[in-house]
């Protein structure tokens, strides 16, 4: 892991340099305010933490790095890997080297599937995936330095060493979860000779004789990998492994975020959602038709799944992305063909309702299509790619977190009572 480690060692001992530099010079500077519907809001807007990795302009979306989402979809989540690290992407050796660790990493403990076995057979797969992730724990590499006194400037070395043992691993322990939990087989080893995006497309065992599968499993791990920190997955694992918990206990927890119908369950509840409205209306429902479902979805007070977001005001560059690959591949999908109507019919429905903030849809309002497209229908399951993705991001902001040395997170918090005391007291208003 030459390449990676020395550059890392380079980039982080400037970034430490730098942050240390910024708060010597600026550290009691004010950069923003609190208004009172931010601390009744779930913190939104509230600049509280460090992120390099990705940034989310509600009026662009994901950037890695400052690049556009959009122009890295042809890239291998490898490459996207070594981005969210270093800043920058790598050249074909570093490439190399990061395939070949995860192929000589990659051998899961038989006692994962020992513990999968022994979970009810209609555990959610989220949480036969975050149980697997939890269980390894004893693999850390952080935890046994650190109880051996590891020094601090060593902390983002072990974090990497978790970091790339557990991406490795994730592939083969996800898709042995798909094919244990939908009945599909016994598990399929993995193909060394493939990258990291086709062998998990291989070891899910989808009949893929053109290759287009794997195709969009690559796509689909350089769409999901990060988004910025302060969403759900990414705020909990920072939150967690800032107090020095290894990557086993924060990735987990971050992905029990990510578990959340409002996060990244969003993709199951979208495609059942897709399909409901093919079955209520027997076939590719119309915009008309699609419109006054949506509409009855509002009144029973539920949300339309795959619309609207937390940051964005626009359409997700990531939808977009998936919506090109939908229609260069098979654009008389029937699936693919609702989902491209709901585009049609929802954002005008939501706008109806001021309160909604963003009618666009984001990242999960079409994956599921292209997924049931090659046969992979069983939604339940979604959240598991996703996750897969999402650890890409959320092991790199470990290290880097690490490697800044951010201290352990402790916002603070007030009771009722005093917010509106001081709320009564304040002249100030946000803007
Ligand atoms: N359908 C119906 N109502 C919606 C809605 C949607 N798609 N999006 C927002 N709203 C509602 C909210 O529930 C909220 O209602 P209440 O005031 O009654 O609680 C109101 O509009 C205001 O919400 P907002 O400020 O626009 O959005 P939030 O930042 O509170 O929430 C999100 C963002 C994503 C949770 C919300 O848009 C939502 O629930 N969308 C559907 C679920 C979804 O697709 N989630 C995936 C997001 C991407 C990801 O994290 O993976």
């Amino acid at each position: 892991m030459k390449i990676l480690n020395d550059k890392l060692a380079k980039v982080l001992a400037a970034k430490r340099d730098e942050l240390k530099a910024i708060g010597k010079e600026h550290g009691d500077k004010v950069v923003g305010q609190i208004a009172v519907e931010q601390v009744l809001g779930g913190a939104r807007g509230m600049v509280a933490l460090v992120c390099d990795t990705s940034t989310v302009p509600a009026d662009k979306g994901l950037h890695i790095r400052g690049i556009p989402i959009g122009e890295l979809a042809e890239r291998l989540p490898e490459e996207i890997y070594y981005l969210l690290l270093t800043g920058e992407l790598p050249d074909a050796a570093a490439v190399k080297e990061i395939n070949a660790e995860f192929a000589q990493r990659n051998k899961v403990p038989s006692y994962v599937f020992d513990v999968l076995d022994a979970m009810p057979a209609d555990s959610h797969p989220m949480a036969m995936l975050n149980t697997a992730v939890l269980v390894m724990q004893r693999e850390s590499v952080f935890a046994k330095r650190y109880e051996s006194g590891m020094p601090k400037d060593e902390y983002w070395q072990a974090a990497l060493e978790d970091g790339l043992n557990l991406l490795a691993r994730l592939p083969g322990i996800a898709a042995a979860i798909y094919r244990k939990r939908f009945k599909k087989g016994p598990r399929i080893e993995s193909n060394p000779k493939l990258d990291w995006g086709a062998n998990y497309a291989h070891m899910l065992g989808i009949d893929d004789p053109k290759g287009e599968f794997k195709q969009l499993m690559r796509l689909y791990l350089v769409l999901h990998c990060d988004h910025g920190a302060g969403n759900v997955s990414a705020c909990t694992a920072s939150t967690v492994g800032s107090a020095l918990s290894d990557l086993y206990y924060s990735l987990s927890a971050g992905l029990n975020g990510l578990a959340g119908p409002l996060h990244g369950l969003a993709n199951q509840e979208c495609l059942k959602w897709v399909t409901e409205t093919m079955e209520k209306f027997g076939g590719v429902p119309s915009v008309a038709q699609i419109t006054k479902y949506a509409e009855e979805t509002i009144a029973a007070k539920r949300v339309v799944p795959g619309y609207g977001h937390a940051v964005l005001r626009v359409e997700d560059p990531r939808f977009t992305a998936f919506v090109k690959f939908g229609k260069a591949h098979f654009p008389e999908d029937p699936v693919f063909k609702t989902v491209q109507n709901v585009y049609q019919a929802v954002p005008a429905v939501l706008k109806q309702h001021p309160k909604i903030k963003n009618p666009w849809p984001n990242v999960d309002a079409a994956s599921g299509s292209l997924l049931c497209h090659y046969g992979l229908t069983e939604a339940d399951y979604y959240t598991v790619l996703f996750s897969v993705s999402r650890a890409l991001g959320i092991t790199a902001q470990a290290v880097l977190a690490r490697g800044m040395g951010l201290p352990i997170f402790r916002p603070s918090d007030t009771t009722t009572k005093k917010l509106r005391e001081a709320a009564e007291k304040s002249t100030t208003k946000a803007g």
